[in-house]
């Protein structure tokens, strides 16, 4: 069964009036119930009945990180603490954690938006999935296991922390798919290939997400485990995972638009890009009963299609995210995003994917030092060889970049490996 394929397969005027509908009971809603909507409508001199179609969605205000952390915890919460059957939280590098909370009603939302992007993946009940993503206040593990148990797979709770019982588990019950982020899972597939355990595995697909990858990584995962892996998008403040998730055809990801109303504005002026063109994904909670949010600034960045899907879903879909607004690192001038380096990286063989990116500010002036893991295929302590390979990647990353990195080349296995989220920047100029 394809969950709600109904929602998903409406045309898009059926879409747009059900969209204005929701968006005129939210707005009432918040208004009531939320006093930090109400002081902000009524500066902009906005009374509920002047929202009366999605169209006016741009008369609204937008909210931001900063305003959930100013009502921390629990200040835009639509219910009572009575109604709230949960809260997650965001860790956040700097300052206060973000909270969030849900009512029963909306964990039932949340199960139903994973099932439709698990089913999306081809997940059935007669997968079993391993679940990596943490679980505790951090939404993946939860959200992924909720909704793969709505669909009626079989669930391993394996949360993160220890991989190599994951990998043995992984082969000793058959899981036949993963939830954990993309750097993750090609961790454990090094675990896998020094095993030797890939040719015994049963595995057909991995939910990859919570983190940006590249359309090269996306593919090197698939051919080293020899599945289809899928993108899966979300956020706490929106929800957790289950917001968008790429379909077989792997052309964007649908977002479950009749629950969440996405947007995507020019970051600077905060006007709508035209479908296609790069900006902040921006959205608006319809249906949320704890925590409903008005045009939450994400950040994130990414484009926009309205057409419909080979598929034959119409929802809009976004394309694979190309970073954050505050992700983009600016070095003498140049704006450059982490998964640039990765792009770069994974054409040249002779180098793991495994990467860090450090800055510096060394009198007045930008630097930037790239660490790229050697493939133990090619490890080699010959100065020779290591010094034309450092040129080699010193180019690739120079033609990527436009900018002339300090390559250094490390041993295999010497970079961290994250289990949940990775880290791939180090910005000293940030301490001083
Ligand atoms: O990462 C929710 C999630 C869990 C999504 C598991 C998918 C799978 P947060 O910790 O609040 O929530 O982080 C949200 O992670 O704004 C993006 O910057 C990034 N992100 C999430 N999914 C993707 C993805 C979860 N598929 C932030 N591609 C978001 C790129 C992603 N970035």
């Amino acid at each position: 069964m394809i969950w709600n394929e109904a929602k998903e397969c409406m045309s898009r005027d059926e879409l747009s009036a059900l969209q204005s509908s929701r968006l005129v009971k939210l707005v009432d809603y918040v208004y009531h119930n939320v006093e930090f909507y109400r002081k902000k409508m009524q500066a902009l001199g906005l009374l509920p009945g002047d929202i009366k179609n999605i169209e006016d969605i741009v008369k609204l205000p937008f909210t931001t990180k900063d305003d959930l952390r100013e009502n921390y915890p629990f200040g835009l919460f639509a219910v009572p603490r009575s109604q709230v059957v949960r809260v997650h939280a965001s860790s956040g590098t700097t300052g206060k954690a973000t909270v969030v909370g849900y009512t029963r009603r909306d964990i039932d939302v949340w199960a139903e938006c994973v099932a439709r992007c698990m089913a999306m993946a081809g997940i059935t009940r007669e997968d079993t999935i391993q679940v990596a993503y943490g679980y505790g206040l951090f939404t993946g593990g939860l959200g992924a296991h909720y909704g793969a148990e709505k669909i009626g797979a079989m669930v391993v709770p394996m949360s993160t922390g220890n991989s190599k019982k994951l990998t043995t588990m992984m082969v000793d019950f058959g899981a036949t798919a993963i939830a954990c982020t993309p750097s993750y899972l090609l961790h454990l597939t090094e675990i896998l290939e020094q095993e030797g355990l890939i040719e015994q595995l049963k595995l057909k697909k991995a939910i990859c997400g919570a983190e940006p990858w590249t359309e090269k990584m996306h593919k090197e995962i698939e051919e080293r485990l020899h599945i289809s892996a899928f993108d899966i998008y979300g956020l706490s403040e929106i929800m957790g995972p289950g917001v968008a998730c790429d379909c077989e055809f792997h052309k964007g990801l649908h977002v479950c638009e009749d629950h969440f109303y996405p947007e995507v504005l020019d970051s600077a002026t905060m006007k709508p890009q035209k479908a296609g063109e790069t900006g902040e994904l921006v959205f608006t909670t319809f249906t949320k009963e704890a925590l409903p949010l008005i045009r939450y600034r994400t950040k994130d960045l990414t484009s926009i299609d309205y057409s419909t899907c080979e598929c034959g879903r119409t929802s809009a879909r976004i394309s694979r995210f190309k970073g954050r607004v505050d992700d983009m690192l600016i070095i003498r001038g140049v704006n450059v995003f982490p998964s640039q380096v990765e792009a770069a990286l994974i054409d040249v063989e002779e180098v793991s994917p495994h990467y860090m990116i450090i800055v510096d500010r060394v009198n007045n002036l930008d630097t930037l030092e790239i660490q790229v893991e050697l493939n133990p295929k090619y490890y080699t302590d010959e100065i020779r060889v290591l010094e034309g390979l450092n040129k080699k990647i010193t180019h690739v990353l120079n033609q990527a970049l436009g900018l002339n990195p300090k390559v250094k080349l490390v041993e295999p296995q010497t970079l961290n490996r994250s289990e949940g989220k990775s880290v791939h920047v180090i910005d000293k100029r940030k301490l001083y």
